[in-house]
């Protein structure tokens, strides 16, 4: 019988060092002989919505500016994404995504959008196997090199993210991660969960996000 990849989303915020351990994982697997590949999210390589994302992130003049139109862009980005990634999983590869629907409405709710017009556009996507979580205070972040390049990395704005990603705690695929350790102490958290996870999910179908997965 032919298993499928799991989907293991990593969230947090800006400078948490999620994209350090997407890298780490990836090179983790591999070695250990299992397919595996990185989906960044937003991808600003995606043809139709990923250099107006790219544009916007770098040379906004303000956060508030088109939210809501931003928003969807970013959601649109994942949608972009979904059937590949749903190609991957079923032949069996695992899919390392750094950010998600997680990141789309937290951010966006911290810009004071409602959660009624955030949510509605994630559902449907796949359902992550695991959310690792990179919890990280924005003081901590605020001193790590390159913070403050782009539009939204700003220590006030970073804390309403950080209190908005509660909501998503009592889900049973959102796993905390302490990222104020070393790299090598998070890598080997990190690596736990997985090899876990990898056999646990192999033969169970694959899912898509609903109203439960934002307490809609
Ligand atoms: P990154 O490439 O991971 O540094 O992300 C770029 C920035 O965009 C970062 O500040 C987080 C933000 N972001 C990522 N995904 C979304 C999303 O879906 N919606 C919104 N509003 N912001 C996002």
């Amino acid at each position: 019988m032919t298993t499928r990849g799991a989907l293991i989303v990593f969230e947090g915020l800006d400078r948490s060092g999620k994209t350090t351990q997407t890298e780490k994982l990836l090179k983790y697997l591999n070695e250990n002989g299992k397919k595996a590949i990185i989906q960044r999210f937003p991808d600003r390589s995606e043809p139709l919505t990923g250099s107006t994302i790219d544009n916007y992130l770098r040379n906004a003049s303000c956060i508030n500016q088109t939210k809501e139109a931003i928003h969807l862009l970013f959601s649109a980005n994942r949608w972009l994404l979904r059937q590949k990634i749903e190609e991957l999983l079923k032949e069996g590869t695992n899919v390392i995504v750094d950010r998600y629907s997680f990141s789309g409405v937290t951010y966006t709710l911290s810009k004071g959008v409602s959660k009624q017009f955030a949510c509605p556009p994630e559902l449907g996507l796949i359902r992550p196997d695991a959310v690792l979580y990179f919890d990280v205070d924005p003081a901590v972040t605020a001193k790590r090199g390159g913070f403050g390049d782009e539009v939204l990395e700003r220590t006030d704005f970073q804390q309403k993210v950080r209190e908005n990603m509660k909501m998503f705690e009592n889900q049973s695929y959102w796993k905390k991660i302490n990222a104020n350790e070393t790299i090598d102490e998070v890598h080997k958290n990190v690596c736990a969960i997985v090899n876990d996870l990898i056999p646990k999910v192999a033969t169970n179908p694959i899912e898509s996000l609903d109203e439960k997965d934002f307490g809609l």
